[in-house]
């Protein structure tokens, strides 16, 4: 079964000032970036997400502190850490996504390959599976 983790490695350009980081639509993010956000100040034992979009794509980049992201396809769910200012995780369309175990400072970036459209979330689990095709 083919992993539903993605990691997009963005090589530090730094020197002995300390480090920097470029994110590039198309080049180093695989689409042309049309939003950027980031979450910060989540806090203890909060969750976040738990919904799926019908066709936006994004990287998620955690660049100060940690948190940990499930990814979900209908027939797969896989958890990674979050941990990294140097490695985004891609998440595609159709990918149910749930983020725990924010850390105080963490603040995690992401890149969208659209503006904010309410319309392409998918929030209810159900309806999710419905839209793949499979049963609840
Ligand atoms: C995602 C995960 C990783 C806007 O008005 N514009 C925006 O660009 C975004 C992202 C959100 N909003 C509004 C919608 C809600 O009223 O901000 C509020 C919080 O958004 P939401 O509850 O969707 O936040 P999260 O943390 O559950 O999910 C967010 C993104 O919405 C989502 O696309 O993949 O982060």
């Amino acid at each position: 079964m083919v992993s539903l983790v993605e990691w997009v490695d963005f090589p530090p350009l730094g020197d002995d000032r300390g480090s920097l980081v470029a994110l590039e639509g198309g080049k180093t993010v695989p689409f042309a970036i049309e939003r950027v956000y980031y979450l910060f100040g989540t806090g203890r034992g909060v969750s976040r997400g738990h919904h799926a979009h019908r066709r936006l794509q994004q990287v998620a980049v955690c660049v100060t502190g940690h948190c940990r992201m499930s990814l979900d396809d209908g027939g797969q769910r896989e958890e990674v850490l979050l941990n990294s200012p140097t490695r985004g995780l891609l998440i595609r369309s159709m990918v149910w996504r749930e983020m725990c175990d924010f850390s105080p400072d963490c603040v995690l970036l992401v890149l969208a390959s659209e503006h904010y459209d309410e319309s392409d979330y998918i929030r209810d689990y159900g309806r999710f599976l419905a839209e793949l095709g499979r049963d609840s």
